[in-house]
């Protein structure tokens, strides 16, 4: 046979590059579970937004899973800790009413991401909602950070949807940075999942 000629690869060569490939398969995933145990993912955010949108209940859904019809109203902030697997995640819950709306420009400052939660099915407030949106982010100190914008309650009729939020925000108009924008419910538990999978991704590494 001429040296040129191209030799089939008999079963045998298969069934030994399959072997091969599972092999890889288990060290990648070792390799992954050791990674797991030795770095921690960790992020910093602030949730704003008007009062009532819903920033309190969606902390308490992410860190328990539960929803709570009678929430009070934030006064100041919180801040919270939710560690999701090897991320650990540091939220700022700032107040939406009015009095507490001079806060929100400091507590974004130097964040991985803002959250900004908008009541999707509260229609005479959206246009306070986009006007505030707008106001923050034009800070020159906030430039550049990713912004996610959550339309909540859904489940309410009326809502609107995440093509309604981007044009009654005027979303398009946001050049200078990522941004995002989701429907959600905290009530029915919709969305929550790319919600926490948008904000792990923009967390960074640490080494413990
Ligand atoms: N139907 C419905 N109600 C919701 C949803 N999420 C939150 N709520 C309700 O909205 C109300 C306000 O929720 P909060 O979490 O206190 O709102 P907030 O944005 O933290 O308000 P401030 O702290 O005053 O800024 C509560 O009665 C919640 O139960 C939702 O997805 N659907
Ligand atoms: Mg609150």
């Amino acid at each position: 046979m001429p040296s040129s000629e191209a030799v089939p690869l008999g079963l045998g060569a298969c069934r030994r590059s399959g072997a091969l490939a599972g092999m890889l398969a288990l060290v990648a995933r070792l390799l992954e579970w050791l990674r797991s145990l030795f770095w921690k993912e960790e992020m910093e955010l602030t949730l704003v937004g008007l009062q009532y949108s819903g920033k309190t209940t969606l902390l308490t859904v992410l860190a328990s899973g539960q929803f709570t019809e009678d929430m009070i109203p934030t006064v100041g902030f919180n801040m919270r800790k939710i560690t999701k697997g090897n991320v650990t995640i540091k939220v700022w819950d700032i107040g939406g009413q009015p009095r507490f709306r001079s806060m929100w420009e400091r507590y974004c400052r130097g964040v991985n991401a803002v959250v900004y939660m908008v009541d999707a099915a509260d229609l005479e407030k959206v246009e306070a909602s986009k006007n505030e949106l707008h106001s923050l982010i034009d800070k020159p100190q906030l430039h550049g950070i990713p912004v996610l914008v959550l339309g909540n309650k859904r489940d309410l009729p009326g809502a609107l949807d995440e093509k309604q939020l981007i044009e009654k925000l005027n979303l398009s108009a946001i050049q200078d940075r990522e941004i995002c924008c989701y429907s959600i419910s905290c009530k029915e538990k919709d969305n929550i999942d790319i919600t926490l999978q948008w904000l792990i991704q923009h967390s960074k590494s640490r080494h413990c």
